[in-house]
């Protein structure tokens, strides 16, 4: 599997977890197989019970990921020796730290309206696939979509994890016209909001727990939008997602706010768990 990396730069203040390395440049790293999407990020995901690890780069950045998916890298050179993963033992706990850490961290993100974005927590943040950190696109997500409006609604879930409202005041940004959703009998208001459509018009879907119901509006998006959905946004305003996802990849890539990763299909069999 083909995965874009997005990086995603730690802005001050930093999270006291990289007290250590003030002087360099950190990024949390999300893989997506969606970088017409990038428009539309809203926030970052992470698991707060997830660990993650510091890894370095060829060029000296410094990467947060599991671990597993900073071995992966490794083999990918994108490192500076083939094979070996640079773990960075001045950030955290030896290198190691948990999602909880990193929650309200301030970051910049390539594409997206937002001067910055913080980092928020989704139960359905997955540890054995991608980077284990995800970038957030909840005009075009369903997953997302739900998780952000949980965070939104629900003060105690913000007081849990130490998020605040300004951190959750962000409006899922219109990015893509994807044929049919919304149908041209619903509200206007949901034009270039696929995700926000499904979940929204599903009164039985109310959280981001209800998971079955999530994948299958995230079918839906995905067999519409993947390649039938027109740009709203940005240089390739109007063109089809299909004819342009490949040159936006490259030129993230080009700029150096994205690596190209990939990813063994099937189970993955970790060596260390
Ligand atoms: C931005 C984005 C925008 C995504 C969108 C999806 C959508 P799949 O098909 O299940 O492989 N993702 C990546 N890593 C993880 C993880 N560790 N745990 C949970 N979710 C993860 O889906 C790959 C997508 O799952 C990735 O693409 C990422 O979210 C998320 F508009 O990145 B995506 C209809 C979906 N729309």
């Amino acid at each position: 599997m083909e995965y874009t990396l997005i990086k995603m730069k730690v802005l001050e203040p930093l999270p006291p977890v990289f007290e250590k390395v003030k002087d360099r440049n950190i990024f949390l790293v999300a893989a997506t197989l969606r970088p017409e999407t990038m428009y539309g990020q809203t926030n970052c995901w992470v698991k707060p019970e997830i660990r993650y690890m510091a890894s370095e780069l060829k060029n000296g950045d410094i990467v947060i990921s599991t671990e597993r998916s900073a071995r992966n890298m490794s083999y990918q050179l994108i490192t500076a020796d083939f094979g070996k993963m640079v773990k960075v033992d001045s950030v955290g706990r030896g290198g190691y730290l948990t999602g909880q850490d990193l929650l309200g961290a301030k970051l910049r993100a390539p594409l997206t309206s937002h001067d910055h974005l913080y980092v928020l927590p989704m139960m359905n943040v997955r540890d054995d696939k991608g980077t284990g950190i995800v970038t957030s696109v909840p005009s075009d997500s369903p997953d997302d979509f739900a998780a952000l409006r949980d965070l939104q609604k629900k003060e105690a879930l913000r007081s849990k994890y130490g998020i605040t409202e300004e951190m959750v005041k962000y409006d899922p940004i219109p990015i893509i016209d994807v044929p049919d959703l919304p149908p041209a009998s619903a509200d206007p208001k949901y034009q270039g909001l696929a995700a926000v459509f499904l979940v929204e018009s599903d009164k039985t879907l109310v959280s981001q727990n209800d998971q079955e119901k999530l994948t299958v509006a995230k079918e839906l998006v995905y067999s519409k939008g993947f390649y039938e959905g027109v740009l709203r946004v940005g240089p390739y305003k109007g063109k089809k997602v299909q004819d342009v996802k490949k040159k936006i990849q490259q030129e993230l890539i080009q700029s150096g706010d994205a690596l190209l990763y990939f990813e063994p299909e099937g189970k993955v069999i970790s060596r260390s768990g």
